[in-house]
């Protein structure tokens, strides 16, 4: 029985539904008798031929254009074959069919998730942040999130890790060659310029480090969830940053019973805005369904990355609603950093002199929309965001984390080459899980869970 790896797959390569083309994709170490099979003969490697798809007693199940690609020279780096036909949900599935069929006796089964992608990696045809960046750029939510996942396929991340990575191989080099010579090993160290060029791998690594985090922020996005008493504004907030009537607003406290979602995007950052149930602790003692609201309000402000604290100027100094106040900002996470406070309904009344611990809050009218510009660049700040020109690639959290842990490395390899007499079983330790770490991003030293775990998110055929 063949490797996994090594089994011929097939799938509908194109998404469900109806469609003006529909592709079948095959792909496998043998493909030859599959294209004579469906296609009726051999095909011109690389070149569309237009024939009938033949089913077993020889008749057409559809025409269109086939494509062989031989090995190496195709996207996984096997034989492929791709069938493009009407892109009907029947014809597709009969065609699917036929290909594992006429494919049965070499073991031809249905991809997996990302599967011909994952081969495309095993086979060297692209790295394992290449490869990521393909679904990235499937998954896209906004325009400068697809432009930087094309820039990460087309290997600008990829560029990056391996010029850190050959930087850091050098010196590798350098310190195990010195373990094996002790009696000159701290002169030819200076000489070497060991320190200096350590140094320069730390900065050039923060540098990538700071590009990569703006990456994995226009892949994922944060999390912002609008809080506040009932009847403040909240759901109003949420329809205005969207642009749309998504959430019901009324007059009546405790319209919002349960959480309403929506991803917008500020200068292409996706931000996940969730508007949740107002928070009261006298919310009437039969209404099961607002007490179950205001719980998942309160879950859901646990696992924000930001949080918008919405007051009502209008209500300021009215004593219930003051009490309010002081109840929410007393359970509220590390109120700091993460919490932006949003004064609304600046249409109706001039906003108070603020305290010094709400500078920096945003005094706005979700009825007007004032103010809600101030907001967008408050989140992007809260984001993280630095805007920057043209040429930044997405990454993903996992390459963030695992530039942080090289990062940990080099900065323990600079302290022990910093000592007076440094140990350099240490140096070359921590060079070593440095060069581990980042090996990690590109797939050079890889778990098999976590390649499973990555490409279990693709897109079948892809
Ligand atoms: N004048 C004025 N009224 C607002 C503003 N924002 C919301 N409202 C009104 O306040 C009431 C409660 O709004 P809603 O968005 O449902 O509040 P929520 O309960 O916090 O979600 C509604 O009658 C809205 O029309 C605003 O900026 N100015
Ligand atoms: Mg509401």
């Amino acid at each position: 029985m063949l490797p996994r790896h090594h089994e011929p797959i097939v799938a509908v390569a194109t998404a469900a539904g109806r469609g003006a083309v529909g592709i079948v994709r095959a792909s496998g170490r043998d493909l030859a008798l599959l294209v004579a099979a469906v296609c009726g003969s051999a095909l011109e490697p690389r070149h569309a031929t237009h024939v009938p798809f033949r089913d077993a007693s020889g008749q057409a199940i559809d025409q269109g254009l086939a494509i062989w690609f031989p090995a190496p020279h195709s996207y996984t780096g096997e034989d492929v074959l791709e069938l493009q036909a009407h892109g009907g949900p029947v014809v597709l599935q009969l065609l699917l069919a036929r290909c594992l069929e006429a494919g049965a006796h070499i073991g031809m089964r249905l991809a997996t998730p990302g599967e011909f992608t994952e081969r495309a990696f095993l086979n060297d045809k692209l790295d394992l942040a290449q490869a990521e960046a393909v679904a990235d750029l499937i998954d896209a939510s906004t325009e400068a999130a697809a432009r930087s996942a094309a820039r990460s396929l087309s290997g600008a991340f990829s560029s990056e890790v391996t010029s850190l990575r050959d930087q850091l191989v050098a010196l590798r080099t350098l310190v195990e060659a010195t373990l094996d010579f002790p009696e000159e090993e701290i002169d030819f160290l200076q000489q070497a310029n060991a320190r200096e060029r350590l140094t320069a791998v730390a900065a050039a690594l923060n540098a990538v480090l700071t590009q990569a985090h703006q990456g994995a922020l226009l892949r994922d996005g944060i999390k912002v969830v609008i809080a506040g008493q009932p009847n403040v504004g909240k759901s109003s907030l949420l329809n205005a940053l969207a642009g749309a009537e998504l959430a019901i607003v009324t007059a009546i406290p405790g319209t919002t019973r349960d959480k309403v979602s929506q991803t917008i995007q500020i200068e292409g950052v996706p931000l996940h805005v969730t508007d949740t149930a107002g928070l009261r602790d006298d919310a009437p003692r039969q209404d099961e369904v607002e007490r179950i609201g205001i719980a998942r309000a309160w879950a859901e402000i646990g696992s924000a990355d930001a949080v918008l604290f919405v007051h009502d100027l209008t209500r300021g100094g009215e004593a219930a609603y003051e009490a309010g106040e002081a109840r929410i900002a007393e359970r509220l996470p590390e109120a700091g950093s993460r919490l932006v406070h949003v004064y609304n309904k600046a249409d109706m009344t001039p906003a108070p002199p603020m305290s010094a611990a709400e500078q920096g809050a945003v005094v706005m009218s979700a009825r007007t929309g004032s103010g809600l510009d101030a907001l967008r660049q408050k989140l992007l700040v809260l984001a993280g965001w630095h805007a920057r020109p043209e040429g930044g690639f997405t990454a993903r959290a996992r390459h963030v984390q695992a530039l942080r842990r090289t990062q940990a490395h080099l900065a323990q390899a600079e302290l022990v080459l910093a000592g007076a007499a440094p140990a350099l079983e240490l140096l070359a330790e921590e060079l070593r899980l440095a060069h581990d770490n980042l090996g990690e991003i590109t797939g050079q030293f890889v778990a098999d869970d976590l390649l499973g775990a990555i490409f279990a998110n693709f897109c079948i055929g892809k």
